[in-house]
């Protein structure tokens, strides 16, 4: 099969959650299914703490480095506008995109620091023109029951009135503006395999679809 004749483009689908929420474990799971139905999956995550970007990003999340909150904002986004082509690129070529985390967190988490000079609004300008998902699986989970599963981390924004005011964003989002059609919201409190199940059926619907539906943008 040569490039000229790939017969369709991948899906794009993003996991979105919560911090501690099992994103990273849903994902695996799925690429593993996937695969084994014979899909071409590729994974990728952001924030990518791989490049120099990411590095520095790195450094911000675990506190070794201040940053104001546009600027560190503007260094996820362009963080994400660094893998923009190599999406699109993998999508025409027939390989299904599984994102861990993609501009929903973009918006969600900068706003969530309520600082009144960067509104939800503003987050989301710098990432319009991105590739947009054909699916976002939004995996909801309470602040309460988030830190039952062990507590949280070290990382900056794993503390309880951040990762709520970022939940109620992100359920706003679900429900309004031209992200909330993208949006599905899964219950990340049941088990792996009920999660892992309810995605499932959610993804199998996108991969009916989307050999009729063109890649779209921000
Ligand atoms: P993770 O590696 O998935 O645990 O993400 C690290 C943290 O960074 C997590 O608390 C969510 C947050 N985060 C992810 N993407 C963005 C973003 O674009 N902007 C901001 N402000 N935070 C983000
Ligand atoms: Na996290
Ligand atoms: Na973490």
């Amino acid at each position: 099969l040569n490039a000229s004749n790939a017969a369709s483009r991948g899906a794009f689908i993003v996991m979105e959650g919560m911090d501690r929420a099992g994103k990273t474990t849903q994902v695996g799971k799925l690429r593993h299914t996937l695969e084994e139905q014979g899909h071409k999956v590729k994974t990728i995550r952001f924030p990518d703490r791989t490049t120099p970007m990411g590095t520095m990003i790195d450094g911000y999340l675990q506190s070794k480095t201040e940053m104001a909150d546009h600027a560190i904002h503007l260094l996820f986004s362009a963080n994400r506008w660094e893998k923009a082509a190599w999406i699109k690129e993998q999508i025409s070529q027939g390989y299904m995109i599984l994102c861990d985390r993609y501009y929903y967190s973009g918006m969600v988490y900068s706003a969530a620091k309520k600082n009144p000079a960067l509104s939800l609004e503003w987050a989301r300008t710098p990432d319009v023109g991105l590739p947009r998902p054909d699916r976002v699986i939004f995996l909801d989970l309470n602040a309460a029951e988030a830190e039952k599963r062990g507590g949280y981390g070290e990382e900056k924004y794993e503390k309880r009135e951040m990762q709520e005011n970022a939940r109620e964003l992100f359920l706003g989002l679900a429900g309004r503006g031209e992200e909330s059609s993208d949006m599905v919201v899964i219950d990340a409190g049941h088990s792996v395999e009920q999660v892992a199940s309810a995605i499932w059926d959610e993804v199998m619907k996108v991969v009916k679809a989307v050999e009729t539906v063109p890649r779209r943008e921000l």
